[in-house]
């Protein structure tokens, strides 16, 4: 843990002359993202910068308004008592309200911490404890779910929580509506905002991002995917993960002064729908959405013609889906290998066709540091490389990539090495062009479709069952998303299993429902592994026999 570089004790901070480089090579400019906002105002004041719906009322954002509305927020946040380097959870959909709210809470010096709108009580209840949150903003119903009650029985259990605002209500367009005025800006070294990591172990961590660290990720993530003022960004998934976010995102397409539009849901009737109507010309999806929209396309009566670009990333894209992806819509696909942690890879837009049909691209920064190391090992150094185009277990270190999760000193120390590089978890090959190739992980993690589930958050949910003596949770393939969950438990002695009834436990225990297991198999014991541990390959290797046979 380290002091100084404005980021406090919880973080682990980039050592200072790595972060002087970083300033000196112009990566790190020194802008906050009220700043940048200003800025975008003085440069596009009178365009759209976010067009959304809420409850079918349908608000179009110039970048005035959106300045204007943060400012408000901002100020209110500040009369109500948010200090600066308070954290604010923000629960909130793809609605316009999304930007102005983050943009509010950044101005009155406040950190975001980002959850998605899938997230339910339990894991709400974590990061409100684990970042010690002063306030959550969030919706009243979303998807028939109650998240004001949910927030409020959050805040009830949480001593920290003094304020829930929910979005629509008259207490916050009361806030919304205070006179804006100018707050001191923020350090653009210091934390930013809290980003939820996927993991692959108990409880998700927190990743905090600096300003400027994101920013670069953000600006560069623009140009590579060649936004301008005239481009309209789709926002499909939800507007809080890092790839909807700023890969290039909602952030890429401000920085352009874009249009972004948020889209209420993901599917292909609304996704299209807006294409149309809004003359979209860049969005990104998941692999699985990718597929829907492809078939979807076949016999649509909307006219996607504006569409130029479409992301594909958060999962493996196969080459098959890739191939169909660019003729189906119409437009150049591209390919996006990234995580909340940091590194992001893009294949570009001048890519050779094959690079971009069989690779997830390549990083944005001459200066993010690759090493592909023996996967055999989990404490692989960055000096345990693999030979050329061998397949290995991908570390990086760079100029937007963490140093350490926030408040994890003991998980920090087996997931950075120690001269900094993050383990990502992933399998990876490198092409002679530095394009990476993702061909599997090293982490217990299941990828569902882009969600990431994390085996050891949902093992501890099961075996808090009492009728459950052991849980193992692996990946099952599945033809549609990829990959499924498949919990494989036992039972105590004597106590009768059911897969429904532990699917409905781990329900109720508050969880997102992409974590609750999609399959169940109750057995009298696990494979072992030869010193004795859980071999979750031999339980993979069952379930992908089983499939074959049909099972
Ligand atoms: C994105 O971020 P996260 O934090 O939800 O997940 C990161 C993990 C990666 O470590 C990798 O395991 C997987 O998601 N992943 C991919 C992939 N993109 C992400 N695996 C295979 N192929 C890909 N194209 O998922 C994320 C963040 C920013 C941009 C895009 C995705």
């Amino acid at each position: 843990m380290s002091e100084g570089h404005g980021l406090g004790p919880d973080h682990v901070a980039w050592p200072p002359e790595v972060a002087a480089h970083y300033r000196a090579a112009g990566y790190w400019r020194g802008q906050t993202f009220g700043a940048l906002l200003t800025s975008l105002t003085a440069a596009y004041a009178d365009r759209t910068a976010v067009v959304g719906e809420r409850n079918g009322t349908v608000s179009r954002l110039s970048y005035a308004e959106l300045d204007d509305a943060a400012h408000r927020i901002a100020a209110g946040l500040v009369d109500l008592g948010i200090k600066a380097g308070d954290r604010v959870i923000v629960q909130l959909p793809n609605i316009p309200e999304f930007v102005s709210v983050i943009f509010g809470v950044w101005r009155a010096g406040a950190w975001p911490v980002f959850t998605l709108p899938a997230h339910r009580h339990s894991e709400l209840r974590h990061f409100a404890t684990q970042s010690e949150a002063a306030a959550i903003i969030t919706v009243d119903h979303h998807n028939r779910h109650d998240h004001a009650t949910m927030a409020k029985a959050v805040a009830a259990e949480v001593d920290s929580v003094r304020h829930v605002l929910v979005v629509g209500s008259q207490e916050f367009a009361d806030l919304a509506a205070t006179p804006p005025r100018e707050l001191p800006d923020p350090d653009p070294g210091s934390v930013a905002f809290l980003q939820l990591s996927g993991g692959s172990t108990g409880l998700p961590k927190l990743i905090p991002r600096t300003h400027d660290d994101y920013l670069y990720s953000v600006r560069e993530s623009a140009r590579i995917c060649a936004l301008r003022p005239e481009s309209v960004y789709l926002a499909v998934l939800p507007a809080a993960h890092n790839f909807p976010l700023s890969s290039p995102g909602v952030l890429g397409a401000l920085h352009a002064g874009a249009t972004t539009v948020m889209s209420p849901s993901p599917d292909a009737g609304t996704a299209f729908r807006l294409i149309e109507s809004e003359k979209v010309t860049i969005t990104g999806v998941v692999p699985p959405l990718a597929a829907a929209w492809v078939q979807a396309a076949a016999h649509t009566d909307r006219d996607l013609s504006s569409l130029q670009v479409i992301l594909v990333g958060g999962a493996k894209c196969s080459r098959e889906l890739a191939e169909r992806i660019g003729p189906a819509l119409g437009c150049q696909l591209q390919q996006v290998f990234g995580m909340a942690e940091g590194l992001v890879c893009y294949t570009r837009l001048d890519d050779p066709e094959q690079i971009v049909l069989s690779t997830q691209g390549r990083p944005i920064s001459p200066d993010d540091e690759i090493r592909i190391v023996d996967p055999d090992d989990p404490d692989a150094s960055a000096e345990d490389e693999v030979a050329p185009g061998e397949v290995g277990a991908l570390l990086t270190r760079g100029p937007y990539t963490i140093r350490g999760y926030y408040r994890a000193a003991e998980h920090n120390a087996t997931a950075f090495t120690p001269d900094g590089f993050y383990r990502t978890g992933d399998l990876v090959r490198r092409h002679p062009s530095g394009h990476l190739e993702v061909v599997g992980r090293v982490k217990e993690q299941i990828n569902r479709g882009g969600e990431k589930v994390a085996a050891e958050e949902v093992e501890n949910h099961l075996m808090a069952h009492p009728g459950v003596l052991d849980a193992a949770v692996v990946a099952v393939p599945d033809e549609y998303l990829g990959e499924r969950t498949c919990a494989y438990v036992i039972p105590t002695e004597g106590s009768e299993l059911t897969g429904a009834e532990l699917r409905r436990f781990v329900r109720e225990r508050g969880v997102a429902a992409f974590k609750v297991p999609d399959l169940v198999m109750v057995v009298d014991s696990f494979p072992v592994t030869g010193v004795g541990k859980t071999s979750k390959r031999e339980l993979r290797a069952a379930l992908a026999a089983l499939a074959k046979n049909g099972g």
